[in-house]
């Protein structure tokens, strides 16, 4: 390569050429680098061509047939064309920019309205579209998004499912997305999902593994960390608030509610929310979040929790969060502004609905006079036309939802593994298995104990369904034989004890008799079992594997998720930075001749057409796919594994 470019340099090529030409002329090694960068892309692209995508959860190919246009959008007051080029108007971040932490609480708590967070960019399309959305399209729309949206409490955009689907099935590294939107966005707050001591994986991790990761996080650009345990174990919640509060983020420690608290005799009651919240504020937070993941907050329990909390604590900022899989979360959402909620979490209509949270702008339609949500209702329907786009542009990775489903207040399945689980029911029909499913996940939940679920433990109850539908057991089979059966590795975690200790303790016996033999039983939160990670270490064996580049980020992603991350590294040594492909050309190959351009770094651009799919090579299995690439013919030899 490095050849190729000296000879097609243009002074070199004019042959007005001297002896320290090579040295005095480093655009040459960048050409080498574009030229290799180039060649890596193409290698994908040719892979693609011939042996169609391998993105895990894709069927078929994107429905949108022509890239995204950007929407345009008006100011409301004058109707003008806003020019999103320019400096956003300042937002909730330069609040807390200027006041920290503790000011920004108090002036959203004395915000006389109810506060929107837009979490289109995280849980959206992490409930609807297998947390699938790439980076190219998060930051096509970013400027737009950073004007429209400028009063907007936050943008949800970076944890939960979407530091690991970035990495194992999109092939993009988390942090490069999270620096790049923080500099479109500079106005408007970033908010994470935190999953406590879990950090953003599935089960408990050393302590100061979590330290290291909120402080990257944080130092990189989110500004509030929702902070939550699945099972509501304080003691694990506090490993994660406390390394927020280290790090100087915006604290919302959350608590999870679980089923509908109205119906009598249910474990988790008002009396139980009162007293963890209260352990919560003791523990110390800016902002509390009451997270209804499975959407089973129905109005009245609204009225009833956030009253009572706003009572108890008048000065507490609270956010709520619900999916809308029952078809009641603008309800909801008006019960608890009425109610003394600060901020509700909603998506842009396109992304909204469903299992994800519930439309913008029927919020805003819903409070209209009553209660001011700092965000025009006329952007959110400009900026929607955008992600109706995307819609088409993913609908390779959606469940087809229907309708909304009311059994959730009887099954509490969150809102992303709802949509999963109907996934994988469609791909064998739906109906009888979808029926019997729903039915073995009321009862894997009783059988362990009738736990809080959401990530990680709604996979326990997820997985232990599964497992029943397809071993044909009831419930009382799993008791009899719980001390044969070889359990998911979900199920044995969570029974040694490595996602903390569900409210009430584990079921006896069945506990001993599912661990026996397999695994210890741990007495106590699992980060003091744990060896603190030598990070020093960590970052002197990623260096001598990958070079010296490895930074901090790196050291937090590898904690996190070890294999993945390797996996990670090595498509990014064979094919490069594919998060810069538009994501048409990711998914599908293009079309002979058609053009797709690709930016691979500011003033670097790619022009990349496919030529055409050579015959296949009957001794090599191999067949050659040529490309124009920016005018000049290239070719690529990819295995035809089809
Ligand atoms: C996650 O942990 O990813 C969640 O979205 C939980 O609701
Ligand atoms: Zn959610």
């Amino acid at each position: 390569p490095f050849l190729i470019a000296l000879l097609t340099h243009p002074v070199f090529k004019k042959g007005d050429c001297w002896t320290t030409f090579i040295d005095d002329t480093p655009a040459l090694f960048d050409m080498v680098s574009s030229r290799n960068r180039a060649q890596k892309l193409l290698a994908y692209l040719g892979d693609l061509c011939v042996n169609g995508s391998s993105i895990k959860g894709q069927v078929g190919v994107p429905r949108l047939q022509s890239e995204a246009k950007i929407p345009e959008i008006h100011d409301p007051k004058t109707g003008a064309v806003v020019d999103v080029s320019a400096k956003p108007p300042p937002g909730w971040r330069d609040v807390l920019l200027k006041d920290g932490p503790e000011g920004f609480a108090k002036q959203v708590r004395d915000f006389k309205g109810c506060l929107i967070m837009d979490t289109t960019w995280r849980d959206a399309h992490q409930s609807l579209l297998a947390t699938r959305v790439r980076t190219i399209d998060l930051l096509n729309i970013a400027p737009t998004t950073a004007h429209a949206f400028a009063g907007a409490f936050a943008l949800e955009c970076w944890g939960g499912a979407t530091f690991d689907v970035a990495m194992r099935f999109l092939h993009e590294d988390p942090w490069d997305r999270l620096r790049k939107m923080r500099e479109l966005v500079p106005n408007i707050p970033f908010q994470m999902l935190l999953r406590g001591a879990n950090g953003v994986a599935y089960s408990s991790l050393p302590d100061n593994a979590i330290d290291h990761f909120v402080k990257q996080a944080k130092d990189n650009g989110v500004d509030i960390f929702r902070v939550f345990d699945a099972l509501n174990d304080l003691e694990q919640l506090k490993v994660g608030v406390d390394a927020v509060k280290k790090a100087g983020g915006v604290v919302e420690a959350t608590i999870c509610y679980s089923g509908d608290m109205l119906q009598p005799g249910k474990k988790y009651n008002l009396n139980y929310y009162l007293e963890t919240v209260g352990k919560i504020v003791k523990m110390g937070t800016h902002i509390l979040g009451i997270k209804d993941m499975a959407g089973t907050l129905k109005p009245a329990a609204a009225t009833l929790l956030i009253g009572s909390i706003r009572k108890a604590y008048p000065d507490l900022p609270i956010h709520l969060h619900t999916h809308d899989s029952a078809g009641t979360g603008v309800s909801t959402y008006v019960a608890a502004a009425q109610a003394g909620a600060d901020a509700v979490d909603c998506a842009v209509n396109s992304m909204s609905g469903l299992t994800s949270q519930p439309s913008m702008s029927a919020f805003i339609a819903a409070v209209d006079g009553s209660y001011d949500t700092d965000i025009p209702e006329s952007a959110a329907c400009e900026l929607d036309a955008y992600w109706a786009e995307m819609r088409l542009l993913y609908s390779c990775f959606g469940a087809d939802l229907k309708g909304p489903d009311p059994e959730v207040y009887k099954t509490e399945i969150p809102g992303g593994q709802l949509t999963n689980l109907i996934f994988q029911a469609q791909q064998v029909g739906l109906g009888e298995q979808w029926a019997e499913t729903k039915k073995a996940y009321t009862e894997a939940n009783k059988l362990v104990g009738d736990i809080v679920k959401v990530t990680p433990t709604s996979k326990v109850v997820g997985d232990l369904a599964q497992f029943m539908v397809s071993n044909h057991l009831t419930p009382e089979d799993v008791e009899r034989l719980a001390s044969e059966l070889d359990f998911p590795d979900s199920v044995l975690d969570f029974f040694e004890g490595l996602m903390g200790t569900p409210y009430g303790g584990f079921p006896e016996p069945l506990r001993t008799n599912i661990i026996k033999g397999k695994r210890r039983k741990l007495t106590r939160r699992p980060g003091l079992e744990l060896e603190p990670f030598d990070l020093q270490r960590v970052k002197n064996d990623l260096r001598a594997r990958f070079g010296p580049e490895i930074t901090e980020c790196d050291i937090a992603s590898y904690n996190m998720y070890p294999r993945v991350y390797e996996d990670f590294k090595a498509v990014q040594e064979k094919y490069d930075d594919l998060s810069v492909l538009p994501t048409r050309a990711f998914l599908a190959a293009p079309k002979i001749d058609e053009e797709v351009s690709v930016n691979i770094e500011q003033g670097k651009t790619l022009i990349i057409k496919v030529a055409a799919i050579g015959n296949l090579n009957e001794e090599t299995g191999a067949r050659e796919v040529y490309f124009e690439l920016n005018g000049e013919t290239r070719k690529v030899s990819v295995d035809d594994k089809t």
